[in-house]
């Protein structure tokens, strides 16, 4: 018997579930640089250079091992319109008995497989992808009968499955969660740790070229390109965040500092996300720098609980809400996108910081995600359809079934708090709290109303105004419009005013 194993951009794993059900005598691995992959969404130029250099790495070690590898390149003579282009390549040129695929990361995808028995006239089979620490079953199990998803409660269970920072049945340091030491503001005479860095190999330079060509107005910068682009090299990197930064991570988690775009953040998640890392591997590491006494408890904990918490939670939200999940809109928010969040061109300091770094580097971490491009857009009405697309044109990790709920569930509260138990809608004072971009703006983020006052301030009120309908009610919320509503006439009407001049200047 002879299988066509197709393996996915983001399915770089040597273990993946079918190469490992599979024998190298007996299947070919196919890999295709789709054309449909690349126009689906736009994608930042530096999440395409990953992607294809790092199939291009994983193709050549497979060889190594002695697998039969057919890759269809998207510089070669006819480049595949899509997989399905590929697979029918495969079979014109040879036999095969089954078709073997893991699942894909996205609706879109898992659909078009379910079409191909029928189209392709053998037996495809579509294996669970056990990269993740909690399957389809294991997440429905732990959601039914339930209320409410909190991540939290996920978490624990998390934790104790894996034994992740345990001491025998109780959570190490008797908390759960070491949230509250995570809150401090960075400044910038604190040592910065930086991102490992790897230097482009021929492959990754016939790539960059390649891309450079055939998308030369897409989305972002090409150089300088540091990322890793194999395990060994994502393991460097592992290495270096554990040794460097980690132990600064959970106080500055929240930190958002001018010209420092990593700050103490692993920058791993594209590397776990397209497979060059093992997400539970990730974390036994950092637990060990623990019990080793190298890092302290409250990161440790911070970390783990962002991968076996966050990441997996929502993981599961997606598939269990189904493919019309990244079209909702509870708050019926319809406001177009502003350009400036591809151009990075506004006198806002926050947004433009955050955005030119996004351009740079294809990276935001996450309070500048949430609290800074997500926060304005929830609170100026932008449609969240159109901000879903956005995050996942523009980051080098994003892939819908992390990216979806983290900006439809978590920063628009467009699902209407299934994921998140009041939507991230703040002030200036936030990020003047959490950052040092008030001090550069053209705004004034101690004034409210006038006519140079920050605009996250006089959004917050009118959104709160716009949505209280929806959100009076939300228990989170009572003091919130508690003091709205104690607030003068006249003041809110300042508040309406200055919010409909800065949303008419959008
Ligand atoms: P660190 O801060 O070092 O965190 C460690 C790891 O934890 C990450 O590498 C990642 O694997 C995981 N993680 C942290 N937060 C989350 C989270 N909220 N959800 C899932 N995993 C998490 N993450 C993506 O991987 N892809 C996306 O497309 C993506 N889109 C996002 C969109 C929005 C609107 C928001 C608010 C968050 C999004 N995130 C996404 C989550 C998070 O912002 C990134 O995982 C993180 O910034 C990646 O940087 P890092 O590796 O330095 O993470
Ligand atoms: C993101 C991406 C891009 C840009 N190109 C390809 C590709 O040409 N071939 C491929 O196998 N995968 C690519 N990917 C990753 C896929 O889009 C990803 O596997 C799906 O989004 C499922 O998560
Ligand atoms: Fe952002 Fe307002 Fe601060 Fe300017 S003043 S950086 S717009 S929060």
């Amino acid at each position: 018997m002879t299988d066509l194993v197709l393996v996915l951009g983001d399915q770089l794993s040597p273990g993946l579930p079918s190469l490992r059900q599979t024998r190298p005598e007996d299947a070919d691995i196919l890999m295709v640089e789709a054309i449909s992959e690349t126009d689906y969404v736009w994608h930042h130029r530096k999440k395409m250079v990953l992607i294809f250099s790092a199939m291009r790495h994983f193709a050549a070690a497979r060889q190594a091992e002695g697998r039969k590898v057919i890759y269809h390149r998207l510089d070669q003579d006819k480049p595949c319109a899509d997989f399905a282009d590929g697979i029918e390549r495969a079979l014109a040129a040879n036999t095969y008995d089954r078709l073997i695929i893991t699942e894909p990361g996205e609706w879109r995808l898992r659909r078009e497989f379910e079409t191909w028995h029928d189209r392709f006239g053998l037996p495809v089979v579509v294996l669970e992808d056990d990269r993740f620490l909690c399957s389809h079953d294991r997440f429905a199990s732990w959601a039914e009968g339930r209320k409410q998803l909190r991540m939290e409660y996920f978490y624990r269970e998390m934790r104790r499955e894996t034994g992740l920072l345990m001491e025998g049945d109780k959570p190490a340091g008797g908390k759960w969660n070491y949230d509250a030491e995570n809150r401090r503001p960075a400044t910038d005479d604190l040592f910065m740790p930086r991102p490992h860095s790897v230097e482009p190999d021929a492959i990754t330079r016939e790539v960059l070229d390649m891309v450079a060509d055939r998308f030369p107005d897409g989305f972002g910068d090409l150089e300088p390109f540091r990322f890793a682009v194999t395990t060994d090299q994502a393991e460097l990197a592992l290495g270096h965040f554990i040794a460097t930064a980690l132990a600064e991570f959970g106080p500055y988690q929240d930190a958002m500092l001018r010209g420092e775009a990593f700050l103490w953040h692993s920058v791993l998640s594209a590397y776990i996300n397209i497979g060059l890392l093992d997400p539970l591997a990730v974390c036994q590491r950092v637990d060990a720098a623990w019990r080793a006494g190298d890092v302290p408890l409250n990161s440790a904990e911070g970390f783990i609980r962002q991968i076996i918490g966050w990441r997996e939670y929502v993981r599961g939200i997606y598939w269990r809400e189904g493919p019309d999940y990244v079209r909702r809109n509870a708050l019926g928010a319809e406001r177009p996108l502003p350009d400036f969040y591809w151009s990075g061109e506004t006198d806002m300091a926050c947004l433009a910081a955050a955005i030119d770094q996004t351009r740079r580097e294809a990276y935001a971490h996450h309070i500048q995600r949430l609290m800074v491009t997500g926060t304005f857009a929830l609170i100026a009405g932008i449609d969240p359809h159109a901000l879903h697309e956005w995050y996942l044109a523009v980051y080098v990790d994003a892939f819908e079934w992390v990216e979806a709920p983290n900006t439809i569930g978590m920063s628009q509260f467009a699902d209407g708090g299934l994921l998140g138990s009041k939507p991230y809608a703040a002030s200036g004072a936030y990020i003047d709290r959490m950052s040092d971009y008030c001090g550069d703006c053209r705004y004034n983020v101690k004034d409210k109303t006038g006519p140079d006052s920050c605009p996250f301030n006089s959004l917050y009120w009118d959104f709160l105004d716009r949505n209280a309908d929806t959100l009076r009610s939300n228990p989170r919320l009572g003091p919130v419009y508690h003091n709205w509503d104690r607030m003068d006439d006249a003041k809110r009407q300042a508040y309406r005013d200055r919010a409909r001049d800065v949303l008419a200047a959008l």
